[in-house]
């Protein structure tokens, strides 16, 4: 059921100068960028083998990641697991009394289907599930 990391989910407050690092300094493959306004965002996609780096950049400040870089600075802000089947996994999880942020799936970057998991439930950590057709 979980297939791979589709992404790791980088919260930044300066999506150009982070760009410059991923792309131009460190020589990442650069697949252009994407606002995302159900989660107030604008991403950048780097693909890295099988996974992606996605920057995420507030669109505005009382979104979750504006939130986030205001109380905790940039960094790495969520890790997504890729699922093929997201609505029994989610269904899964909440019988395991794992605290969903999502009940159901949202659209996200790319048109995927994604479902949050609570940081206080996984031992910190922003949990994304992810369900997307393969690129
Ligand atoms: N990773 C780990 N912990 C986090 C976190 C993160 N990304 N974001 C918040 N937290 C922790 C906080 O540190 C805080 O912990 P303490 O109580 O110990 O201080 C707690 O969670 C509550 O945080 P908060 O700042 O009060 O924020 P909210 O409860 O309002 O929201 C969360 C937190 C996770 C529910 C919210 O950010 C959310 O719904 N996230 C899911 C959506 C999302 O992040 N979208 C952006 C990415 C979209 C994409 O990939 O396309």
């Amino acid at each position: 059921m979980f297939e791979k990391i589709d992404h790791i989910g980088i919260a930044v407050s300066d999506l150009e100068k982070s760009i410059n690092f991923y792309r131009d300094k460190m020589g990442l493959e650069f697949k252009g960028t994407e606002i995302v306004d159900e989660q107030k965002v604008k991403v950048a996609f780097f693909p890295v083998g099988e996974s992606k780096i996605e920057l995420l950049e507030p669109t505005d400040p009382n979104g979750p990641v504006g939130k986030y870089i205001e109380k905790k600075g940039e960094g790495v802000h969520h890790l997504s697991f890729r699922v093929s089947n997201i609505e029994a996994k989610l269904e899964q999880l909440k019988e395991q009394g794992v605290t969903l942020i999502d009940e159901t799936p949202r659209y996200g970057a790319g048109g995927a289907k994604i479902a949050f998991l609570h940081p206080k439930s996984t031992g910190g950590v922003l949990v994304e599930l992810c369900e997307r057709e393969p690129e």
